[in-house]
């Protein structure tokens, strides 16, 4: 269950946070699958409570109601119309799925259904009392009994030991795989126990023969937080399925804001306190850590954000690199803007995406796919390049100007620089950067630049 079930040549997921199904299904096809985006992970698409007493947060998408499929992204019909067509299009959709627990708040939900949390009973899956855990708070994260058998932030907490909720959680999950749905992220797992999500993945049937082959099964990638610092650990979970390693997006901040140096990502790897590339999905930011009071790089430091995405996008290390996509905000609760015009300007959506160094790194780290890292350079400081075989060579400066021949192993010619341009009419709209006989190329890249990033691949050579 750790596979990505990508198709061939894609190779990266994006998080596209609280977008509605009729937008996503048309930037599959009209910009995610045309610029080789793999895969999009939605949020929550099960019904959840209406919290309306605080102006609909974001965060009510992960007080599940029941498991039927309206929210306010759309109903059944636009989720499986969405999912049909990013399948077409060459991109897989993974669901974030809440079933960790139910909603704390009472009250009716965007299916138009009921609970009332204070009775544990929730009759559109039908839960009653007898699914939880008997009530107590997360108070002690030393404490793993604690942590997978009480309430986070007060949601009361199902039993999934339980045959009849084990059947419920499957009988959700199956109903995604099939509308064609080629994995999950699991929102909580460490509140979980692992011989129950076992249990709960190994019941799930393989993925729809429509647009996968035969025997497929669906990726399973976890919320396990895991800094180090706790009992729980991230390797708990990774025989049954990939976990997202929370590390990951702190270590590259550190480095992308100075206060480690670039230079040492030579040793980039696990060496710095990562899972292995293959048991996890790893990124920069999700929904909780942009809100986190500046804990990683967000949109708001876009120069740093984009080198830090473009270096996980170019570096060999993990598997499966995860993006994020979402809409400016101040205050952390703030709901979605209005979608009628996403991603124009002024529509309140940051559209991270769409930015030309992201959706072209995307490109990059798809056609460099299966090569090692290669000619690695540094100034000794805050300013190192590489390659990846012969199909392609980046380069990142945190401080001072590049300038300077550097040997790369790719084939003689001219190549667009990706990040400052496209090619456009057989040429490049950005920097040219000529690789001469000998494998040779002159790099410029000067601190007064907009990225500090400079990144050629063969599929951009002129
Ligand atoms: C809302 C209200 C609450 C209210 C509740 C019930 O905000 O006031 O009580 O409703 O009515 C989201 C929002 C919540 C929201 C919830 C439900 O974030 O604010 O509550 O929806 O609407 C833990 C979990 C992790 C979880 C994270 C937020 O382990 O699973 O908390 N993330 C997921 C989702 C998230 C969602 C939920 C789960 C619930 O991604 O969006 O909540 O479905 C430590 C632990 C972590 C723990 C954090 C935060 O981490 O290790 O496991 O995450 O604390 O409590 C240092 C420490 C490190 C610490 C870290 C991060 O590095 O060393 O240990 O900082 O702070």
């Amino acid at each position: 269950q750790k596979n990505s079930n990508f198709q061939p040549g894609r190779n990266s997921i994006v998080q596209m946070f609280e977008w509605n199904w009729g937008n996503l299904a048309k930037e599959c096809e009209t910009f995610l699958g045309p610029k080789g985006f793999a895969g999009i992970q939605i949020s929550p698409p099960n019904e959840n409570v209406v919290v309306g007493d605080e102006g609909r947060p974001w965060w009510e998408r992960y007080q599940p109601l029941s498991y039927q499929l309206t929210t306010r992204s759309g109903d059944e019909g636009a989720l499986a119309d969405m999912i049909k067509r990013c399948n077409n299009a060459g991109v897989r959709v993974y669901a974030d799925v809440v079933f960790n627990h139910m909603a704390a708040k009472g009250g009716s939900g965007t299916g138009g259904n009921n609970c009332d949390p204070s009775k544990k009973s929730y009759p559109a899956v039908p839960y009653g009392p007898d699914d939880f855990h008997p009530d107590c708070m997360i108070n002690n994260y030393q404490d793993v009994n604690n942590v997978r058998n009480c309430q986070l932030v007060g949601l009361p907490d199902l039993d999934q030991s339980k045959q009849y909720v084990r059947d419920k959680i499957v009988g959700y999950l199956n109903h995604l795989v099939d509308l064609g749905i080629a994995g999950f992220r699991v929102d909580a797992a460490k509140h979980m126990w692992p011989a129950d999500l076992s249990a709960i993945y190994g019941s799930v049937k393989n993925l729809n023969s429509a647009y996968f082959p035969g025997g497929s099964r669906p990726l399973f990638y976890q919320e396990v937080i895991d800094y180090g610092t706790e009992p729980i650990k991230k390797g708990e979970y990774t025989g049954f399925g990939r976990v997202l390693d929370f590390v990951h997006g702190g270590q590259l901040t550190n480095v992308f804001r100075g206060q480690n140096q670039l230079k040492n990502l030579q040793s980039w790897g696990t060496s710095w306190g990562l899972a292995s590339g293959s048991d996890t999905v790893v990124f920069i930011d999700n929904h909780d850590t942009q809100r986190d009071n500046g804990r990683v790089l967000t949109y708001k430091e876009a120069k740093q954000y984009k080198m830090a995405n473009a270096f996980m996008l170019a570096h060999p290390y993990a598997e499966i690199p995860k993006l994020f996509s979402g809409y400016y905000f101040n205050d952390n609760k703030q709901g979605p803007p209005g979608q009628d015009n996403i991603c124009a300007e002024g529509s309140g959506w940051v559209c991270e995406h769409r930015w030309r160094q992201i959706a072209n790194m995307v490109g990059f780290r798809n056609a460099v796919s299966g090569t090692d890292m290669t000619n690695w350079w540094t100034d000794g400081y805050q300013q190192i390049a590489f390659g990846r075989g012969n199909k392609g060579f980046v380069a990142f400066s945190l401080s001072g100007d590049i300038k300077a021949d550097l040997q790369t192993s790719l084939p003689p010619g001219t190549y667009c620089d990706v990040i400052t341009g496209d090619i456009s009419n057989n040429s490049c709209t950005g920097k040219t950067v000529t690789v001469r006989g000998d494998g040779k190329a002159t790099i410029h890249l000067s601190s007064g630049e907009p990225d500090g990033i400079l990144a050629i691949h063969v599929s951009a050579k002129l």
